[in-house]
């Protein structure tokens, strides 16, 4: 089905973020539609989404009361200003949010993306301890391979070379665990069995700086962005045990775990071990108006709220914080997911999603299957000297192949929408297996 839709010729003036943006414009791939399951490219062709268009249209796409929420509320009231004045969507979203988190989560910040979530997270750590007049806790920690987006808290806290090589000083004070990719655990299904020990570097690097100095750790309960990193088994436990007992604070950063993706509505609950921050963004309006959030217990939010009623507590937020129209999309989603069971759904279909993952352990250049709720990990042997340039090329393959997967290094991730059906992942799978038999 050939769409009535120009593409524009001239593609210099915008920017691509994180695009090798002289090769897309030689050859540049365009969506122009997107429905349930499916793109549709500017050439005409069904794209299916294995990836939830970037990990968030876990809903799949164009779901009516969504849609119809927007366009409601954009007439209805379109925007309120964030600061010293409210909405009712904002307050209902935030209650739902909390309803559906965790129980000891009472609180949500609302942002405008993943990256702001972050930086909001750290901030509220650092700002915590001098509310209780701990204002040494300074120090803050993460990880190496964590992605916690791309502002300067965020990359400094993340461990991805390429996001933090160009970018200077980035803050001071900050840490890094060791990743935890260990090629002992290769080809394991769920939760690898070693790995635990890796919390403990926790104990060495606080009791280098002293307690007394440490805001908070930052870790991403599964790691996305980095090619698919499932915690070992013990691992988150024993990082809760270590902040516990040095009164550290703990954030989980759930912008690709929430909503659904582990089977569970946030990493949290499916680990069973509860953080003391959450960050999310993506899901939580199932990636169709910009939004993110911060999840606070009673106790990090009621250590702000003394002094005199007239003053800020916090100063800090964002124009778009809790936009209406953003609330109204955030309202929708959760009752899409709520009223097709998405989270459930994940958790029923992770084992055949599973079994289909691991049926391509014998392709060619295959040297790591990983997989979890509904995401997968499919890890390529490099090509000697040219790193990421195979998963790259199996990418383009795939787009040509009608299927969209997405890659990171020289692994391909994939992260579909929760309404997938089994004939979807036999496509998925399916068509991947015979791209990775062509690729180079
Ligand atoms: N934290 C985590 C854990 C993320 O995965 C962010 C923060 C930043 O979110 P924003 O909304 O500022 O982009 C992310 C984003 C990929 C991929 O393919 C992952 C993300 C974004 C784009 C691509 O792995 N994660």
């Amino acid at each position: 089905m050939a769409l009535d839709r120009p593409v524009p010729n001239d593609l210099s003036a915008f920017w691509m973020p994180f695009t090798a943006n002289r090769q897309f414009k030689k050859a540049p791939r365009m969506f122009v539609g997107a429905d349930r399951m499916h793109y549709t490219t500017a050439d005409g062709r069904e794209v299916l989404d294995g990836t939830a268009g970037l990990w968030c249209c876990n809903a799949g796409h164009n779901r009516p009361r969504i849609v119809e929420a927007i366009q409601k509320q954009a007439a209805e009231l379109d925007y309120a200003p964030a600061f010293q004045m409210g909405h009712p969507k904002a307050f209902e979203l935030a209650t739902k949010l909390c309803d559906l988190a965790p129980e000891p989560f009472e609180h949500a910040f609302f942002v405008n993306s993943g990256s702001e979530a972050v930086d909001t997270a750290l901030k509220i750590a650092i700002a915590y301890h001098r509310a209780r007049g701990e204002g040494t806790r300074t120090r803050l920690i993460g990880r190496e391979r964590g992605y916690h987006g791309v502002g300067f808290g965020g990359i400094s806290v993340g461990g991805i070379v390429n996001n933090r090589k160009f970018f200077g000083n980035l803050l001071n004070g900050v840490d890094h665990l060791p990743h935890t990719h260990l090629p002992e655990n290769a080809f394991t299904r769920g939760q690898p069995d070693h790995g635990a020990h890796l919390a403990d570097e926790l104990e060495r690097i606080v009791a280098l700086h002293g307690p007394e100095t440490v805001a908070a750790v930052i870790v991403e309960p599964m790691a996305g962005s980095t090619g698919v990193l499932m915690p070992p088994k013990g691992y988150l436990e024993r990082l809760r045990e270590i902040t516990a007992k040095h009164g550290i604070l703990l954030i989980f950063d759930e912008v690709i775990t929430g909503f659904g993706r582990l089977g569970s509505s946030f990493a949290a609950e499916h680990f069973g071990v509860m953080p003391d921050l959450i960050t999310c963004a993506k899901g939580l309006t199932n990636g169709v108006i910009p939004m993110g959030a911060v999840l606070a217990t009673a106790e990090v939010h009621d250590a702000f709220m003394q002094g005199p009623e007239h003053m800020i507590e916090l100063f800090h937020g964002y124009t778009y914080s809790g936009n209406p129209i953003a609330s109204a999309a955030g309202l929708a989603t959760l009752e899409t997911y709520a009223e097709d069971g998405l989270f459930a759904r994940a958790a029923e279909l992770a084992p055949y999603w599973e079994d289909a993952l691991h049926s391509l352990n014998d392709h060619p250049h295959v040297i790591d299957i990983r997989n979890m709720g509904l995401i997968g990990a499919i890890e390529l042997e490099p090509i000697a000297g040219e790193p990421t340039k195979r998963a790259f090329s199996a990418f383009l393959e795939a787009y040509e192949s009608n299927i969209l997967i997405r890659t990171t290094g020289d692994i391909i991730a994939l992260s579909p929408p929760l309404i997938i059906e089994k004939a979807h992942i036999d496509t998925l799978i399916g068509t991947l297996g015979e791209v990775l038999k062509r690729t180079q």
